[in-house]
């Protein structure tokens, strides 16, 4: 008979997330993977303004924010025909590139770190030893000094002794399976209070662009800025030299720390390269920070890799990705579609409530068909895993220079394979691969760029050709693809007569929270924790394995379960 075990809600992640789990013998044999939560955004956007889109999708999600209003303006620019000017879609790349790089090192630091580094065990470190850890897996950073590490060994024993843990309450401290020794813990724990400090100035860049972060300000046909090297009251010389300061401060401690404990981590649970396998098809349109809206050579200069998909962890063939191809089911999900249908693809998408769960508070959810908030998103039928661990597979099978050595180098090191990458520590490792490809590419080559194109005379940010409602098409449809930090996101719109009639948004979260479809097949979590019968889960009072896999996705509930509204859809409707 299996256990049963309820982990609810799931911590360090945004939003809610409930999992559960059926056991047999230390082992995970069944999972349901269950959006708690409720939301609305989808349903507000009816009949407003296309060119308002992008501030309220922004307002998804206070984690990911820009990347919404990205996918919405260019949503809404490939509907209306619409072309912005080179320097601001360059924009929109600083901001989703740097936005990339603060949203990877906040996950590995101060949402994932803690299920693999334990806090209490690093108040019996030596400080010195420490630094000669440091030193020893190849951590440059400048916060490795002697004085350091023995300040926050005192801070973690002073929060120890107060009795009060702050932000380390409710971890599993007491687990037999942290392994590391107290150097590397009291390092670790150092440079998550460094990262804390420090991912500040990753996204400042928003605050210059975007006037403030969260929820910086975007336009439909350029950027709502002013660029001018030479004026006071625009983006000038002073903010380009900032801004070169913040990129080249993400490079070094990326390079120097993040990508150096990383590797150091993961190779104390090596075993996690074979826990933790999801389903193996992956998706992604271009390398983090893409926005593709449909037309392959729209994006050719700036992501050196096509859109595709590999399937069944087939590493060596890319196959050509068609947006026809993604459909969303509501099989497991509290929702209904019309004519009984089970699937629909976003273009006609639809968000009606129809929750047929139990009364709250329940006791398990995963005996009835339907158990989630979160839609399934299938592409050609099938469940993908989005995000990190895709594009830097994509751009691996496509060849991506540097990919192929970052790759290469963090494989050979590790002693892994390349199909070792479909598992818990393989999404870890390929998100910080992915955050130095980030770093790296915003640092020589899109700020550059940009730059080069300023001292060219280009100060162009808007084209207004298409502002004016009378100027498009009665009725038109587009769509966005965008490489966001937890993987892929579409905004799909229709515009008529001057009014949104349709917006659909599928997000990374669902892609990979999303439950069971009608063919019972389930979504990435559930594969990650069921899909082989082997995933450890030592002790069902203390489920830190289980939460290793499901953190290695980078869970945003907010995101993915968008798309409901506590009174139904005709109040939201009403209120344009
Ligand atoms: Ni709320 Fe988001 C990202 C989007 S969600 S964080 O990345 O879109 O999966
Ligand atoms: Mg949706």
């Amino acid at each position: 008979m299996a256990d049963r075990v309820v982990i609810d809600p799931l911590t360090r992640i945004e939003g809610h997330l409930r999992i559960e789990l059926e056991t047999e013998a230390g082992a995970i044999v069944k999972a349901w993977s269950e959006a708690t939560q409720f939301r609305g955004i989808e349903t507000i956007l009816k009949d407003r303004d296309p060119r308002d889109a992008w501030a309220f999708t922004q307002r998804i999600c206070g984690v990911c924010t820009a990347v919404h209003a990205v996918t919405s303006i260019t949503a809404v620019e490939n509907a209306i025909g619409a072309t912005p000017p080179p320097q601001a879609l360059l924009i929109r790349d600083m901001i989703m590139e740097s936005l990339a790089i603060q949203d990877h090192v906040i996950h590995f630091y101060h949402l994932h770190a803690l299920d693999f580094v334990n806090v209490a065990n690093a108040v019996k470190a030596d400080p010195e030893k420490t630094l000669e850890f440091a030193n020893a897996i190849g951590s440059t950073w400048k916060g490795n000094t002697v004085q350091r590490f023995a300040q926050v060994r005192d801070t973690v024993q002073g929060i120890l002794d107060s009795g009060q843990l702050s932000i380390f309450t409710g971890g599993y401290w007491g687990h037999p399976d942290y392994r590391l020794p107290p150097e590397a813990d009291l390092m670790a724990v150092a440079h998550y209070l460094d990262a804390l400090e420090f991912q500040r100035s990753m996204i400042r860049i928003h605050t210059v662009f975007g006037g403030k972060n969260p929820h910086p300000n975007f336009l439909v046909g350029g950027m709502a800025c002013t660029i001018d090297p030479n004026r006071s009251e625009s983006i000038n010389q002073v903010q380009l030299g900032d801004i070169k300061n913040w990129i080249d401060e993400s490079v070094e401690f990326v390079k120097t720390c993040y990508i150096p404990d990383g590797l150091a981590i993961l190779g104390v649970y090596k075993d996690y390269f074979d826990i933790g396998a999801s389903s193996p098809n992956y998706l992604a349109v271009g390398l983090s920070g893409t926005a593709y809206p449909g037309d392959p050579n729209d994006n050719v200069q700036r992501s050196p890799i096509k859109p595709g998909v590999i399937f069944d962890d087939d590493f060596s063939k890319v196959l050509p990705f068609d947006p026809a191809l993604v459909s969303e089911s509501i099989a497991s999900a509290w929702l209904t579609y019309p004519d009984g249908k089970k699937t629909l693809t976003p273009d006609i998408g639809e968000t009606e409530v129809d929750y047929s769960g139990p009364t709250p508070p329940y006791e398990w959810l995963g005996d009835d068909d339907k158990y989630t908030w979160s839609k399934a998103p299938r592409y050609d039928g099938r469940p993908m895993q989005v995000g990190p661990i895709s594009r830097v597979l994509l751009a691996y099978a496509q060849g991506h220079p540097r990919t192929v050595e970052i790759v290469n180098g963090a494989a050979e090191s590790l002693d892994i394979s390349l199909a070792q990458l479909n598992s818990t520590a393989g999404r870890t490792l390929a998100r910080a691969v992915e955050c130095l490809i980030s770093a790296e590419r915003l640092a020589e080559e899109t700020f550059p760029e940009f730059v080069a194109n300023l001292k060219r005379g280009d100060i162009s940010v808007f084209d207004a050709s298409r502002w004016a409602p009378s100027s498009w098409p009665k009725e038109a449809s587009g769509y966005c693809f965008a490489e966001v930090p937890r993987g892929n996101l579409s905004h799909w719109v229709t515009v008529k007569n001057g009014k949104i009639d349709r917006y659909q948004c599928v997000v990374p979260t669902t892609w990979l929270s999303g439950g069971r479809d009608e063919e019972d097949v389930m979504g990435p979590y559930e594969t990650s924790l069921a899909g082989n019968g082997k995933h450890p889960l030592v002790d069902p009072s203390q489920p830190l394995e289980p939460l290793r896999t499901i953190h290695s996705f980078d869970p945003c509930m907010s995101c993915a379960v968008h798309v409901l509204d506590t009174d139904g859809q005709e109040l939201q409707v009403a209120e344009s």
